[in-house]
């Protein structure tokens, strides 16, 4: 609303001008976000307590998650819920990248958003079958990879950290590359969501520092002075990533240890396809790997585990992901989780200080 309605009136009153910039925008995004997400988490949990919505907790995890039965869950529907609203005011609805990228958000939210009413609300534990979670998930990232190609919005080549200048030319290969990108990264948030506050810091550090990379991509002098790919209209996910950030810290007063409300698959998928798809706007994704690190080395502990087990009918951890093996080595979860975040934030700090090692 400010830039489209409050900003053209800039002509009669000249301080509504600051509606322009992004970063005034950014500020009011996150400002709008972290309070509406206090407000609203609090009347969310007491909701869902008073209807008695709350998690299952599986017998075969670490036994000391067994207590953490009938905490409230789908906390994402706030988080997501208030992105949304904090853009209907600060967002540039024109911007194609933001509207792919909060219609990729928006794909994964009702994905996940029926497969938690189906184990949470409904009590069916299974939810949707992993073959059509991963179905729908492709579906929508092979087709806004497309139509992101189609309309010239990003090329078919890919970056390099400390590299300048394109490394390869994928051609229509690129669209496959970004269903996996956004999947992946969907699906390793999602594993990531196993203790309290343990997904959402990540995500906040994430989305930081892929909203700066996205303000410098939208910055022509900015862009060639790092040797960045010039993205046109793409600073406006910066937007997006301070509504996030403040959704993120709101959401994070009550999943703090001991959480007293879970994200749910509809928010650690809806979350983790937006952080893929701003990263293959911003042509980041190789750098997205540094970025996303935690989600990463959870998702590998999985698959080196399941594979471990498959051939050699061993462990490699005590138990994946990686978090629950360092619960049961004796860690206390608040140690786990405020160590994971310890290195996210290098993690994110480290991707941005790449950004002038080309
Ligand atoms: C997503 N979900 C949490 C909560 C959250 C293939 C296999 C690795 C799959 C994986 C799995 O089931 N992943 C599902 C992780 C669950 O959290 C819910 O799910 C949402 C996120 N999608 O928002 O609603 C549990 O995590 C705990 N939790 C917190 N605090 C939070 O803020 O404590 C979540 C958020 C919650 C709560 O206890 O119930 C989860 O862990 O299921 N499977 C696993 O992760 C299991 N690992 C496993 O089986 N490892 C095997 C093989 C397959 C690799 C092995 O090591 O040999 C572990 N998880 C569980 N039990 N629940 C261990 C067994």
């Amino acid at each position: 609303m400010l830039y489209h309605f409050l900003y053209p009136l800039s002509q009669d009153i000249s301080g509504f001008n600051i509606f322009r910039y992004i970063t005034f925008r950014t500020f009011v995004a996150f400002l709008i976000a972290t309070i509406f997400s206090i407000i609203w988490g609090q009347i969310f949990i007491t909701f869902m307590k008073r209807k008695q919505f709350g998690q299952v907790v599986r017998e075969d995890g670490p036994q000391s998650h067994l207590k953490k039965a009938g905490t409230p869950t789908m906390g994402g529907i706030v988080i997501i819920g208030t992105i949304f609203f904090a853009m209907l005011f600060c967002a540039n609805f024109t911007s194609i990248p933001v509207l792919v990228t909060l219609g990729v958000t928006l794909s994964y939210f009702i994905l996940g958003f029926i497969d938690d009413y189906l184990k949470v609300l409904k009590k069916n534990s299974d939810g949707i079958s992993a073959k059509g979670k991963l179905l729908w998930q492709f579906a929508t990232a092979l087709l806004a990879g497309y139509f992101l190609i189609d309309q010239g919005i990003i090329d078919t080549k890919l970056y390099m950290p400390f590299v300048k200048g394109p490394v390869l030319d994928m051609g229509w290969f690129y669209v496959l590359f970004i269903g996996v990108v956004v999947v992946g990264s969907s699906n390793a948030v999602n594993l990531t969501d196993g203790l309290d506050g343990l997904a959402i810091g990540p995500i906040i550090t994430s989305a930081a520092s892929l909203g700066i990379i996205a303000y410098a991509a939208g910055h022509k002098e900015i862009a060639s002075y790092l040797f960045i790919p010039y993205v046109e209209n793409i600073g406006e996910l910066m937007v997006i990533s301070a509504a996030i950030i403040g959704a993120g810290v709101g959401f994070l007063w009550y999943n703090s240890y001991p959480a007293q409300v879970f994200m749910g698959d509809v928010g650690s998928l809806s979350l983790g396809g937006n952080l893929g798809i701003v990263a293959v706007l911003t042509k980041s994704e190789i750098l997205f790997v540094i970025i996303g690190g935690i989600f990463v080395v959870e998702a590998l502990s999985v698959i080196l585990q399941v594979a471990s087990y498959k051939t050699r009918k061993k462990r490699i951890f005590k138990m994946a992901p990686i978090h629950h093996h360092f619960e049961l080595k004796g860690w206390p979860e608040p140690k786990v989780i405020v160590r994971f975040w310890i290195i996210s934030i290098f993690l994110a700090m480290f991707a941005i200080a790449t950004l002038k090692m080309r």
